[in-house]
């Protein structure tokens, strides 16, 4: 990769693990990514966990790292595909598709208090299942406060959810998959229209959209929209081609000062495909008759919502661009980045130190190397002026940490901030918890 393309690019938006599904939510202006996660190297839709990233400037991404599992749900197998969450009355509501013991598909739900979890099954069973092809939750909540639970493949049902968000009303409703509402699939017996997965209802301006994933695979994104968030749906179009090595696509939409932004997932980080996806975001633009103008998978967002504060704690994991990183928790500091390689390096985007200026540098690190490890700051590119180098100690393991400072030239203004990590012929070269300058 070379280092123009390092110097552009923000998709796709984690590059330490595998992402997928985005399910994106505005809460108190802060956007907050639900994700389901693909295990290294699958050959399948191996999937275990939800995880949860945050963002102020749409640039810079913080890992919050595991947020539910499917072992917490007592009555699940696995498959912790596609999910949703939302806020109602200060509560967090995850709608979660899951396989059951008995070997059927389900959605389920979880409830928190902060949108960070901890999620707990308040049910201790699934809260709907229609027999056939349950997956892929996409949750509404409308302006008369009518909730609203799409999902399926290959039929796409809905209910209407009560005010406590873990039960529904009357019977699950079919959507009729009719050719004027999604268009029309050729030579397939099975499928009459483009539907395939993944539905997510989104309003804006009192016109409902129902965007989806459209096949025949590989995927890519239709749109259908209506006066009504129950139908009748008319299609629109295609939103997204097919792109991007991955035979699936999933949408999620999101309105966020004043911008609206679509997420959707690729095969594009290195050792990405079909089974090993990363979320994406491109901003959306709409035509004057309220319908979306196509867009494809671009290098990112350039230019970010707001600037970085440096001089409060700012957690490792918060990411514009990296290579060569990896992302675990444990008890002790929550997530935290192991720089798997020598010049292996994170990017921070838009960092305000004011005029006030910075002059010293703190990082809780750590390494279980002896000698000549060190993390490099730099300024504006990868091999930009040196701010200073941080020598790692040996703490012996990611359970041990000091908190390192160093002084640097005084700096002022705003500037990309690059963390070089050095360490010839290492692996696992050393572990980063967080960072903050201080005048
Ligand atoms: O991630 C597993 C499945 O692949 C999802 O449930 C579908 O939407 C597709 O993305």
């Amino acid at each position: 990769m070379n280092v123009s393309f390092i110097a552009k690019s923000q998709n796709p938006i984690i590059q330490t693990i595998y992402t997928a599904d985005p399910a994106p939510m505005v809460y108190n202006d802060k956007v907050y990514l639900y994700t389901t996660h693909d295990e290294d190297n699958s050959t399948w839709f191996t999937m275990n966990d939800w995880r949860v990233y945050s963002t102020n400037d749409m640039v810079n991404w913080t890992d919050h790292g595991t947020v539910l599992s499917y072992t917490d749900f007592t009555w699940a197998k696995g498959d912790a595909w596609a999910a949703q969450c939302i806020e109602r009355n200060g509560k967090f509501y995850m709608y979660v598709p899951l396989t059951t013991k008995e070997n059927k598909t389900s959605v389920g739900v979880a409830v928190a208090d902060s949108p960070y979890g901890p999620f707990i099954d308040p049910l201790g069973k699934p809260l709907v299942q229609s027999g056939h092809g349950d997956i892929d939750p996409s949750v509404f909540i409308d302006d008369d406060g009518q909730a609203y639970l799409y999902w399926g493949n290959p039929n796409c049902y809905y209910v209407k959810l009560n005010e406590d968000m873990i039960s529904y009303e009357g019977q699950i409703c079919y959507v009729p998959m009719s050719v004027e509402s999604f268009g029309k699939r050729d030579g397939n017996q099975e499928r009459a229209t483009l539907y395939e997965e993944a539905p997510w209802l989104y309003k804006r301006n009192d016109l409902y959209y129902l965007l989806w994933a459209g096949g025949p695979i590989p995927e890519h994104i239709g749109y259908s929209t209506s006066n009504s968030p129950m139908g009748p749906w008319k299609y629109q179009g295609t939103l997204m081609e097919q792109e991007g090595r991955s035979f699936t696509n999933h949408p999620g939409i999101i309105d966020f000062r004043g911008k609206t932004y679509f997420f959707y997932h690729n095969g594009d980080l290195p050792g990405g495909g079909g089974f090993t996806r990363s979320v994406c975001v491109e901003e959306v633009k709409f035509n004057n008759d309220g319908l979306f103008q196509k867009m494809k998978m671009t290098k990112g967002i350039e230019k970010g919502l707001a600037n970085l504060n440096p001089y409060v704690k700012t957690e490792a994991e918060t990411i514009a661009w990296s290579e060569g990183i990896k992302s675990s928790q444990n008890e002790l500091v929550g997530v935290f980045l192991t720089a798997k390689k020598d010049n292996s390096f994170i990017k921070v985007r838009d960092v305000d130190f004011r005029s006030k200026g910075a002059s010293k540098f703190f990082a809780r690190v750590g390494t279980t190397h002896n000698g000549n490890i060190s993390m490099e700051i730099r300024s504006g590119k990868i091999d930009g002026p040196l701010l200073g180098v941080v020598k790692v100690p040996r703490t012996g393991g990611s359970d041990r940490w000091e908190v390192v400072s160093i002084d640097v030239p005084k700096t002022t203004g705003i500037h990309d901030l690059y963390f070089v990590f050095k360490g010839r012929d290492n692996t696992d070269v050393m572990y980063f918890d967080y960072w903050r300058f201080a005048e």
